[in-house]
């Protein structure tokens, strides 16, 4: 044997000797593959010691050669093992940091809910779009002629004084009722109609527990060929029936200036008679305004507070309440 020979089966020993020393010091993959490059690589520790396998005698070159192929394949075989154990380790702690517990107490939050006024106007509406009603919408910032002149209401008419409606520096005003929408609507479309029509309005009241300067209603109106009296009361009695159940009403006569003949009507709520709504046949002078032949289509109409019919239903005994956002009060709905 050579020097040469055992010089460089000495050097293979100890590259192995401290190739696996260094494996099994090494904590990342990224580390590893470094290590993996250093003695494996093609200009590695292993390539150069094989590089001065030129200096042996051809007789011994294949003993160097099947020990340095053994040195590859266990330093291989280790690098793999290694390699697999740092991804399993690394999966591991991905894992423990991603744990979700799910017995965990959740996070509280607070549940919102409709206001009584909004879930009154939506009860109310859903009504009426069952009974076919188109929902329609318009300015709250009327003039003279939507809000009073088209409704048949006359210049003297105590709705019109300044004491009872907000009128603007401009001419304008504040609209009263959300009748101006519906005089609007049928500027614009023929007959047949059925409309529903919710919104905001202002009237010049001093406010105490039963009045407010803006407050909110809903009208409906149905123009057609022969409507009659006994379709309005029909319909007023579905819709009561729906929104209070089955309790006793009465229309009693009353009057409107945009209806003829008009009338109010009462229900039998906890053993009282109490005022829900206005109502009435349309007057001629207000088809007539918006372009209709009176001769040919008749039409009823009706209108309400809503904050009425809150009031009524959850027994709220001053209007005020619906506006002050106070939680205690609104919690209750
Ligand atoms: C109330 C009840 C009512 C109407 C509103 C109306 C609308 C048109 C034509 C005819 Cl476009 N009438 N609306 C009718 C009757 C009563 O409201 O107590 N108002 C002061």
């Amino acid at each position: 044997m050579t020097t040469q020979l055992s010089s460089l089966e000495a050097q293979l020993t100890a590259l192995q000797t401290e190739a696996n020393e260094a494996i099994a010091q090494v904590t990342s993959l990224d580390d590893l593959e470094q290590l993996r490059i250093k003695y494996l690589g093609k200009k590695g520790s292993l390539s150069q010691v094989l590089g001065s396998m030129g200096k042996l005698s051809a007789a011994e070159r294949p003993r160097i050669g099947a020990l340095a192929n053994d040195v590859k394949e266990a330093l291989q075989n280790n690098l793999e093992h290694k390699k697999a154990a740092l991804q399993a380790a690394q999966i591991e702690a991905q894992l423990a940091a991603e744990t979700l517990d799910v017995t965990m107490p959740g996070v509280f939050r607070v549940q919102g809910r409709s206001h009584p006024l909004s879930s009154t106007i939506e009860k109310a509406l859903d009504i009426f779009v069952g009974l076919g009603y188109t929902i329609a919408q318009g300015p709250e910032m009327e003039t003279d002629y939507y809000n009073f002149e088209a409704l048949n209401t006359p210049a003297d008419h105590p709705a019109r004084d300044m004491q009872d409606t907000f009128y603007l520096p401009d001419g304008n005003l504040l609209r009263t009722h959300t009748s101006s929408v519906q005089i609007r609507y049928m500027e614009t479309n023929e007959p047949p109609i059925r409309i529903a029509a919710p919104g905001r309005v202002y009237r010049r009241d001093t406010v105490d527990a039963t009045h407010s300067a803006v407050f909110h209603q809903i009208e409906i109106l149905a123009v057609d060929e022969g409507l009659t009296f006994t379709d309005l009361k029909g319909t007023i009695k579905e819709f009561l029936a729906a929104m209070f159940g089955e309790i006793p009403i009465r229309f009693r006569p009353s009057f409107f200036p945009f209806t003829e003949p008009s009338a109010e009507v009462d229900v039998q709520w906890k053993g009282r008679w109490l005022e829900v709504l206005g109502c009435g046949m349309v007057d001629p002078n207000v088809l007539k305004a918006v372009g209709y032949d009176p001769e040919i289509y008749t039409g009823f109409a009706a209108g309400f507070g809503v904050e009425r019919f809150a009031m009524v239903l959850h027994q709220i005994d001053d209007i005020r309440r619906l506006y002050s956002s106070d939680l205690r009060f609104l919690r209750q709905f």
